[in-house]
């Protein structure tokens, strides 16, 4: 614990790992555009530079605290430093900001504004890039690079894909793929992390909106859409919700208003994924084959396994996704004359994920030759399309999804969250649920934000060990233990984004610690205030195993094409 003054008040530190950190605890919103406290710091943008009493200027993101120290973050001459950085950021910006599409959240343009920059003396010199529109799910336009190096450090520490780094030198820099390949051709598995810390437009999310607003006025077409459970807990935050709270009754009034004809749940998808998975779990642990059984839900880890572990891919789950299996329920649904009244079905989902967006145009993603799911819509899409159609988002009436798919379990729920997949399967191993068995498996370890976590369960008197990870280079850390031979597991729960899909590259954007805990409380009292808890307990997924499923289980439920 030590004590320095900044801006001639006494301000105390404990543990805060920098300068910057101990300012913002004193109530100063110093600005940053390269600073993202769970990266590495980089100190390129200098606009967190302070001055000290001597008149020495450093950058406090890369500053230790020290005892005694004297800080000041308000000088004229650091006002006309931090404007100076930002006019020469936006002269070498491609700044069509009419147009852009995070125009209204830029925090490039945000910055400039908060400190004042009204006009920029310089020109733009550098040389027009192409854009990079070789991935399904985001969109590189370098032109709109500030070189702050976020999504460099996101794709390299954070999940150690690497697919993005810097490049050339002095005016020529760039961060691209190495040898300025497309996407495509690197590493990158489409998750979306480094959009969530771009503070400008160089990565965008790459938009379904048109093709799904036509079909929304096509009066010949039935237009049904599902919704991941973790979307709920982060559309709020676009429009001045609590963060974390569950929208899930404005959002689907909302769509009905739009026109969708049938809104469904994609936590009744993950209940039919908690009954086939465990199943397939148990066959696999009696197989003695070994090796884990790998979780299949999250399409960014599906990739990565299949590119760095290919030895290890057949042991991914034959489960398709929560979204997947429920998209060829509903294209199955709607092929009965009955339902479909001669109109043609267009199926979305809308997903925290950017990655869903590939998984939809994967071979095992069709059904007898036809696509499951046509359109991937993330919340950030979804935000624009409800402020396009001009609906006052707190002012329509809550309503329920739609029967008979609208339905699901506390356990599909948590799958939006890093462990769920696991806690709804020990959920399901479970015999009842009376309290104290539930509560055992909460407290199992199979919660908590830790990047890999690893415990028991316990099943018909033997203990299946499990591992939990969230992040690529995790679980990269646990593949490595698993090859080696030094790691033993049965089970293996693995989401891309740190958190699982609460975090997903495909939601809002400045989703700090604070917007996390928010969602992770949302997740967790949506599961406690739903009456349902198991998925073998959910009625309307029961049935359809007597009805729509028989003999169609593993056509519609599980991978066909994939060894
Ligand atoms: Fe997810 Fe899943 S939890 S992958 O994070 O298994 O996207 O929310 O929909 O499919 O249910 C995402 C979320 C989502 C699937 C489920
Ligand atoms: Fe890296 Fe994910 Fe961005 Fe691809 S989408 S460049 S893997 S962070």
């Amino acid at each position: 614990m030590g004590k320095m003054t900044i801006d001639g008040r006494l301000v105390e530190f404990t543990d805060e790992k920098n300068v910057l950190s101990v300012i913002r605890k004193a109530g100063i919103d110093i600005p940053t555009l390269c600073y993202v406290s769970e990266l590495s710091t980089y100190g390129s943008c200098r606009l967190c530079t302070v001055e000290d009493e001597r008149g020495k200027t450093f950058a406090s993101c890369s500053e230790v605290p020290r005892d005694g120290m004297v800080i000041y973050t308000n000088t004229p001459r650091l006002r006309k430093y931090r404007k100076m950085i930002l006019e020469l950021l936006l002269a070498a910006h491609d700044r069509d900001c009419t147009t852009c599409v995070v125009s209204g959240s830029c925090h490039l343009l945000e910055l400039a504004q908060r400190v004042g920059v009204n006009h920029v003396r310089f020109q733009n010199t550098r040389e027009l890039q192409p854009l990079d529109d070789s991935s399904p799910s985001i969109l590189r336009n370098p032109n709109k690079c500030i070189l702050c190096g976020d999504c460099v450090r996101m794709c390299t520490d954070i999940q150690g894909i690497n697919a993005i780094d810097f490049a050339y030198r002095g005016t020529d820099a760039l961060v691209t793929p190495a040898f300025n390949r497309k996407l495509t051709e690197t590493g990158c598995v489409g998750c979306g992390q480094c959009r969530i810390v771009c503070p400008t437009g160089a990565i965008t999310v790459v938009s379904d909106i048109e093709p799904v607003m036509k079909a929304l006025a096509d009066p010949q077409t039935i237009v049904v859409a599902q919704i991941a459970p973790a979307v709920r807990l982060a559309l709020g935050d676009k429009f001045g919700m609590p963060k974390g709270e569950n929208v899930m009754g404005r959002i689907v009034s909302i769509m009905h208003r739009m026109g969708f004809d049938e809104i469904y749940d994609t936590t009744y998808g993950a209940d039919l994924t908690v009954l086939e998975e465990s199943k397939e779990l148990l066959e696999h642990v009696s197989s003695g084959k070994g090796v884990p059984l790998f979780t299949s839900c999250c399409p960014a880890w599906v990739q990565h396994c299949e590119k760095k572990y290919p030895d290890l891919a057949k042991y991914i789950s034959t489960c398709r996704s929560p979204m997947q299996m429920f998209g060829a329920v509903i294209r199955e649904y709607f092929r009965d004359p009955e339902h479909n009244a001669g109109k043609k079905l267009v199926n979305v989902a809308i997903m925290p994920c950017t990655a869903k967006k590939g998984e939809i145009l994967r071979p095992e993603s069709r059904t007898r030759g036809i696509q499951d799911v046509d359109y991937v819509i993330t919340t950030e899409e979804l935000s624009s399309i409800i402020e396009q159609s001009g609906i006052v988002f707190d002012k329509v009436e809550i309503e329920s999804a739609d029967v008979p798919f609208g339905i699901g379990s506390g356990s599909g729920m948590i799958f939006g969250i890093t462990g769920g997949v696991t806690e709804a399967v020990m959920r399901r191993l479970q015999r009842g649920h009376d309290r104290a068995a539930m509560r055992a498996i909460t407290e199992s370890g199979v919660r908590g934000m830790e990047g890999i976590k690893k415990f028991e369960i316990p099943y018909n008197g033997k203990l299946l060990k499990a591992a939990v990870v969230s992040g690529l280079a995790n679980a990269d850390i646990i593949m490595d233990g698993i090859r080696s031979g030094e790691e033993h597991f049965d089970f293996v729960e693995v989401m891309a984004c740190p958190g699982g899909c609460i975090m997903g590259g495909g939601q809002p954007a400045k989703s700090g610690p604070r917007t996390r805990a928010g969602r992770i409380r949302g997740i967790y009292e949506t599961d406690i205030n739903t009456q349902i808890k198991k998925s073998d307990e959910n009625p309307t997924v029961t049935l359809l195993y007597e009805t729509l499923l028989k003999g169609h289980v593993h056509e519609l439920l599980h991978r066909n094409t994939r060894e």
